[in-house]
């Protein structure tokens, strides 16, 4: 069995999660859904990155003295919603566990042993926002570009970690590996920092109070990012169960958003290196997206909250819109009312009411049941596999499109109350063909609305569908002659307004 161990960032819990991170979190459950379908061994790992200064000031801005019991509170919150989210994860990580805290133990032991930490002094800017040090050319009119505040400066005693002894090793491993740093822009941006600009990273903080102490020298605590990107490991198991972890590392994706990518494909594999550990197969970073072509701000009020918007349109369809709107790796612009016009067309025009006709017509002609088999094929099955297997989940959607708008055409330039009259063998070949296609398309929807597929299995009269191995389920001829067709409420019922 092949196994696929995904990750998505794990994030930070100074506010409730909004769309953005909703989208991250809903492309990775859509992957760990097709591995599971394929029978891969899948292991999906989220959870939340607590040892930060922005958890801790936020905090204490909603009046909490006690750290623990608002870092508690608040990742059940993301955990409640990624679950109302419907997102299947097998691991929900908290940097404050225990289990988390002894592998960054074990990690940083490991770096330190290969020579790679030294002391030094840091005096810079940082920006708590980013939670990283800044350069003057790094601003905007003194501001940290994303945050729109100015960097404090510090000067402490810091540990560095050896990061620029690593830049020969990170591009050779990046020109290797074409596959290691993806999209392809990504991967030359990454490439031209590690070439040019990659210098030693201070690894600890003495002036934080909150956060993983570091081994041997109590008085600082580890610097987040250090600490953030082991939850990869201590999340299968490093440091604490090695079976699993050796069965499950190295990550075959970490999927994260463009802010981050530079964490990801040059600190994290040069800290892999140091620790002597293989380094992940694919780190794929996606765009970022605005709302109604606003930045998503508190103080512009236009921060969107993923649960509500679920609550009124549906997990399926903020699933599909999501996938079908934003090219992943792309920026995007997220607007309600989009999401409401793709609602009506693609889901309830095309898909919903393609179920529905096929079946009143299966009812009126067939007495509600599958008609004699008739020859057919799924062509779409290349373009969609190969649609998730290298993350372009538009085209993954555009071959499932393909066989519902063909199906619809279909419908129309065929005539079926037409053939009625004249030839019903004719009719009955049509329909099992348009039966047919449902369920292909069916089983291509299981890992992207997986609610809509199953009610879709329900009305086909087959609802155990997804139970069917992957390829058995693949090739035609699936619904067999005399099966009993359930009609029943339409997939996609008008919104209310
Ligand atoms: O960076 N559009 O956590 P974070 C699309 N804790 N995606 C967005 C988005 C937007 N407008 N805003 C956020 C951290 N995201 C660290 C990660 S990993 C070891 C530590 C998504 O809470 C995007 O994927 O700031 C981004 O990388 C992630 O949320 C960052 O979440």
């Amino acid at each position: 069995m092949k196994k696929f161990y995904l990750t998505t960032p794990i994030y930070y819990v100074n506010d409730a999660p909004h769309i953005g991170h909703a989208y991250a979190t809903i492309l990775a459950d859509v992957l760990a859904r097709y591995h599971r379908l394929k029978g891969d061994e899948v292991f999906f790992l989220t959870g939340t990155d607590e040892n930060s200064q922005k958890n801790t000031e936020a905090a204490e801005k909603n009046g909490y003295t006690d750290i623990r019991a608002y870092l508690d509170m608040m990742s059940v919150k993301w955990r409640e919603s990624f679950r109302a989210l419907d997102i299947t994860f097998d691991r929900f990580i908290r940097t404050t566990e225990d289990e988390h805290k002894s592998a960054v133990n074990k990690f940083w032991s490991a770096v330190e042993a290969n020579g790679d930490i030294y002391e030094g002094v840091y005096e810079g800017l940082y920006c708590n926002g980013c939670e990283m040090f800044k350069t003057e050319t790094d601003l905007v009119g003194g501001n940290c570009p994303l945050h729109k505040t100015p960097p404090k400066h510090l000067k402490e005693k810091n540990y560095f970690f050896k990061l620029s002894s690593y830049r020969e090793k990170l591009l050779a491993h990046i020109d290797a590996n074409p596959e290691f740093i993806m999209p392809e822009g990504r991967r030359n941006e990454v490439r031209s920092y590690v070439d040019k600009f990659m210098e030693d990273v201070s690894i600890s903080r003495e002036t934080m109070k909150w956060g993983i102490p570091v081994p041997g020298h109590p008085g600082s605590v580890v610097y987040v990012w250090f600490d953030a990107l082991i939850n990869y490991l201590s999340g299968v198991g490093y440091g604490s169960d090695e079976k699993k972890f050796a069965r499950l590392w190295p990550a075959d994706l970490h999927l994260v958003g463009k802010d981050i990518i530079k964490f990801h494909c040059a600190l994290w594999p040069a800290m892999l290196m140091s620790a002597g550990l293989p380094l992940p197969t694919r780190v794929f970073a996606t765009g970022f997206f605005t709302v109604n072509g606003d930045k998503m701000s508190k103080s512009l009020g236009n921060v969107i909250d993923p649960v509500k918007l679920a609550g009124r349109f549906g997990n399926d369809a903020l699933r599909f819109f999501l996938l079908r709107e934003i090219p992943v790796g792309g920026d995007g612009d997220f607007s309600t009312t989009r999401l409401a016009e793709r609602y009506s067309s693609d889901l309830a025009n095309e898909f919903g009411n393609l179920l529905h006709r096929v079946l009143s017509m299966a009812e009126k002609y067939f007495d509600g049941k599958v008609p004699l088999a008739a020859e057919g094929s799924v062509p779409q099955w290349a373009a969609y596999e190969k649609g998730l297997e290298t993350l372009d989940f538009a085209m993954a959607l555009d071959a499932i499109w393909e066989i519902l708008r063909d199906s619809n055409k279909m419908i129309d330039t065929e005539k079926p109350w037409v053939l009625a009259k004249s030839d019903t063998d004719k009719l009955g070949k049509l329909l099992y063909l348009l039966l047919e296609r449902l369920r292909h398309a069916g089983w291509m929807l299981l890992p992207i609305m997986p609610a809509s597929a199953k009610k879709l299995f329900a009305q086909l009269g087959i609802p155990d569908e997804d139970r069917r191995p992957y390829e058995e389920a693949k090739a035609w001829g699936g619904l067999i002659e005399g099966g009993i067709l359930q009609k029943g409420e339409p997939l996609f019922p008008r919104l209310n307004p």
